[in-house]
């Protein structure tokens, strides 16, 4: 069982005599007395409990023989709350899903058992990862952040960077899901939709598919748009000339895809296009060879750096004696290479860490020169294995051809 076997990996970790406190999430207020829609739990409570609701707590403790308990604390909605919101989770049905050992109310969070564990323990680690927490539990973590804790964060990155069978299954069905919005992307490109439109219909599509959501906000930006690296605006619709930079996501059953590729409107990369286009690929296709085990983000942004500067040599925008300057590489390639993904998008791990087998990063240079109006990135999703990598995402066309054959075929 998934969050079992999850406690089961944090308990190999924590020392005897210690307790791990993980919240879950509140909702978000947006405006008025309306929440960010939809809810989204917090990565690290999912991980330990496999439930969804907002506002619980889980109790991850080792006495000091080395056994172990866990114990949630469900939230209790108000009568208004049930007649309002409807559904809440019974603790039996809680209880089912997480596979803890005990189910209490959150409200008996402070009625003094947990005062007594705390006594027989020697550590208390906290996970404050930043989730916001509102009503009684923020009351409850503010609580726990006056005792002397350590943070669980090493711990937890440790954990959660290995993924396990059922997590990079969840990777792969985000993939897919993320394929077949590209291709609902091209049947919009093909039929001029601005890139408001085109990004509303990726969102819709994962929203509608089961279990399915939106790993992070989607990059459409046609043109020169795609150099802003984060391009939010959604205000042009592309050109006959253009090409459409999409970066985006499913989140399937709370794990995240991500993949960037480029489409030319009219179906056929220009010259230019083409030779910029092909340079990213080169260097995104040597770069996916080197990510194996015993390696690093930070070895693999330098050797981006080298392969980048050699590129906008070759293509003119850098003189000879600029190939390793890395302020002037930086002005058309101004992010690294990888990032860690899972549960969350950019997810635990830093560019220090070294690769293991079970480790899932993306690969993802780019271009982005504003002279020509040009930006480009592709980003494929990348599991490490014991004698090398998985391309999990091989099968989205990427080769200039492929992605020509790509859009004439729908
Ligand atoms: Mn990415």
């Amino acid at each position: 069982m998934f969050a079992k076997n999850n406690r089961d990996k944090l308990y190999n970790l924590l020392p005897n005599s210690s307790i791990a406190i993980i919240p879950a999430s509140s909702k978000a207020l947006r405006n008025g007395d309306q929440y960010y829609f939809p809810f989204r739990q917090n990565s690290d409570f999912y991980y330990f409990t496999c439930i969804k609701e907002p506002d619980n707590l889980i109790v991850i403790y080792k006495n000091n023989n080395g056994d172990t308990k866990s114990l949630l604390f469900l939230y209790e909605p108000s009568e208004k709350e049930k007649i309002y919101d409807g559904y809440f989770l019974s603790p039996q049905e809680a209880l089912n899903i997480s596979g803890v050992d005990y189910v209490y109310k959150l409200t008996d969070f402070k009625k003094g058992f947990l005062e007594d564990l705390f006594e027989v323990s020697n550590e208390i680690f906290f996970c404050d990862n930043g989730a916001i927490v509102t009503g009684e539990l923020k009351i409850i973590t503010d609580t726990i952040k006056e005792k002397d804790f350590t943070p669980l964060k090493d711990l937890m990155t440790k954990i959660r960077l290995i993924k396990s069978d059922e997590e990079i299954k969840r990777i792969k069905k985000a993939i897919d899901i993320t394929y077949e919005a590209f291709d609902l992307a091209i049947s919009l490109i093909k039929n001029k939709a601005g890139e408001r439109e085109i990004y509303a219909q990726l969102t819709a599509f994962y929203l509608s598919k089961e279990k399915s959501g939106i790993a992070f906000d989607p990059i459409v930006a046609a043109g020169k748009n795609a150099i802003i690296l984060h391009y939010t605006k959604l205000l042009s619709t592309p050109r006959d000339n253009d090409m459409v930079l999409i970066d985006t996501g499913a989140e399937y059953d709370m794990y995240a895809g991500d993949i960037t590729r480029v489409f030319p409107v009219s179906g056929k990369f220009s010259d230019k296009q083409r030779l910029v286009y092909e340079e990213v690929l080169q260097i995104q296709r040597t770069l996916i060879q080197e990510i194996k085990p015993g390696t690093s983000i930070k070895e693999l942004n330098e050797k981006t750096l080298q392969l980048t500067g050699e590129a906008l040599v070759k293509l003119g925008l850098l003189k000879k004696e600029e190939v390793t300057n890395e302020t002037a590489i930086k002005k058309y390639y101004p992010h690294g290479l990888s990032h860690f993904m899972g549960l969350d998008v950019h997810d635990v791990g830093s560019k220090e860490t070294i690769l293991q087998p079970g480790m899932v990063l993306t690969c993802e240079p780019g271009l982005y020169i504003p002279e020509w109006e040009i930006g480009i990135r592709l980003e494929d999703d990348i599991l490490v294995t014991s004698n090398g990598n998985e391309n999990l995402s091989a099968h989205i066309p990427i080769y200039p051809e492929e992605v020509e054959k790509w859009m004439n075929v729908q």
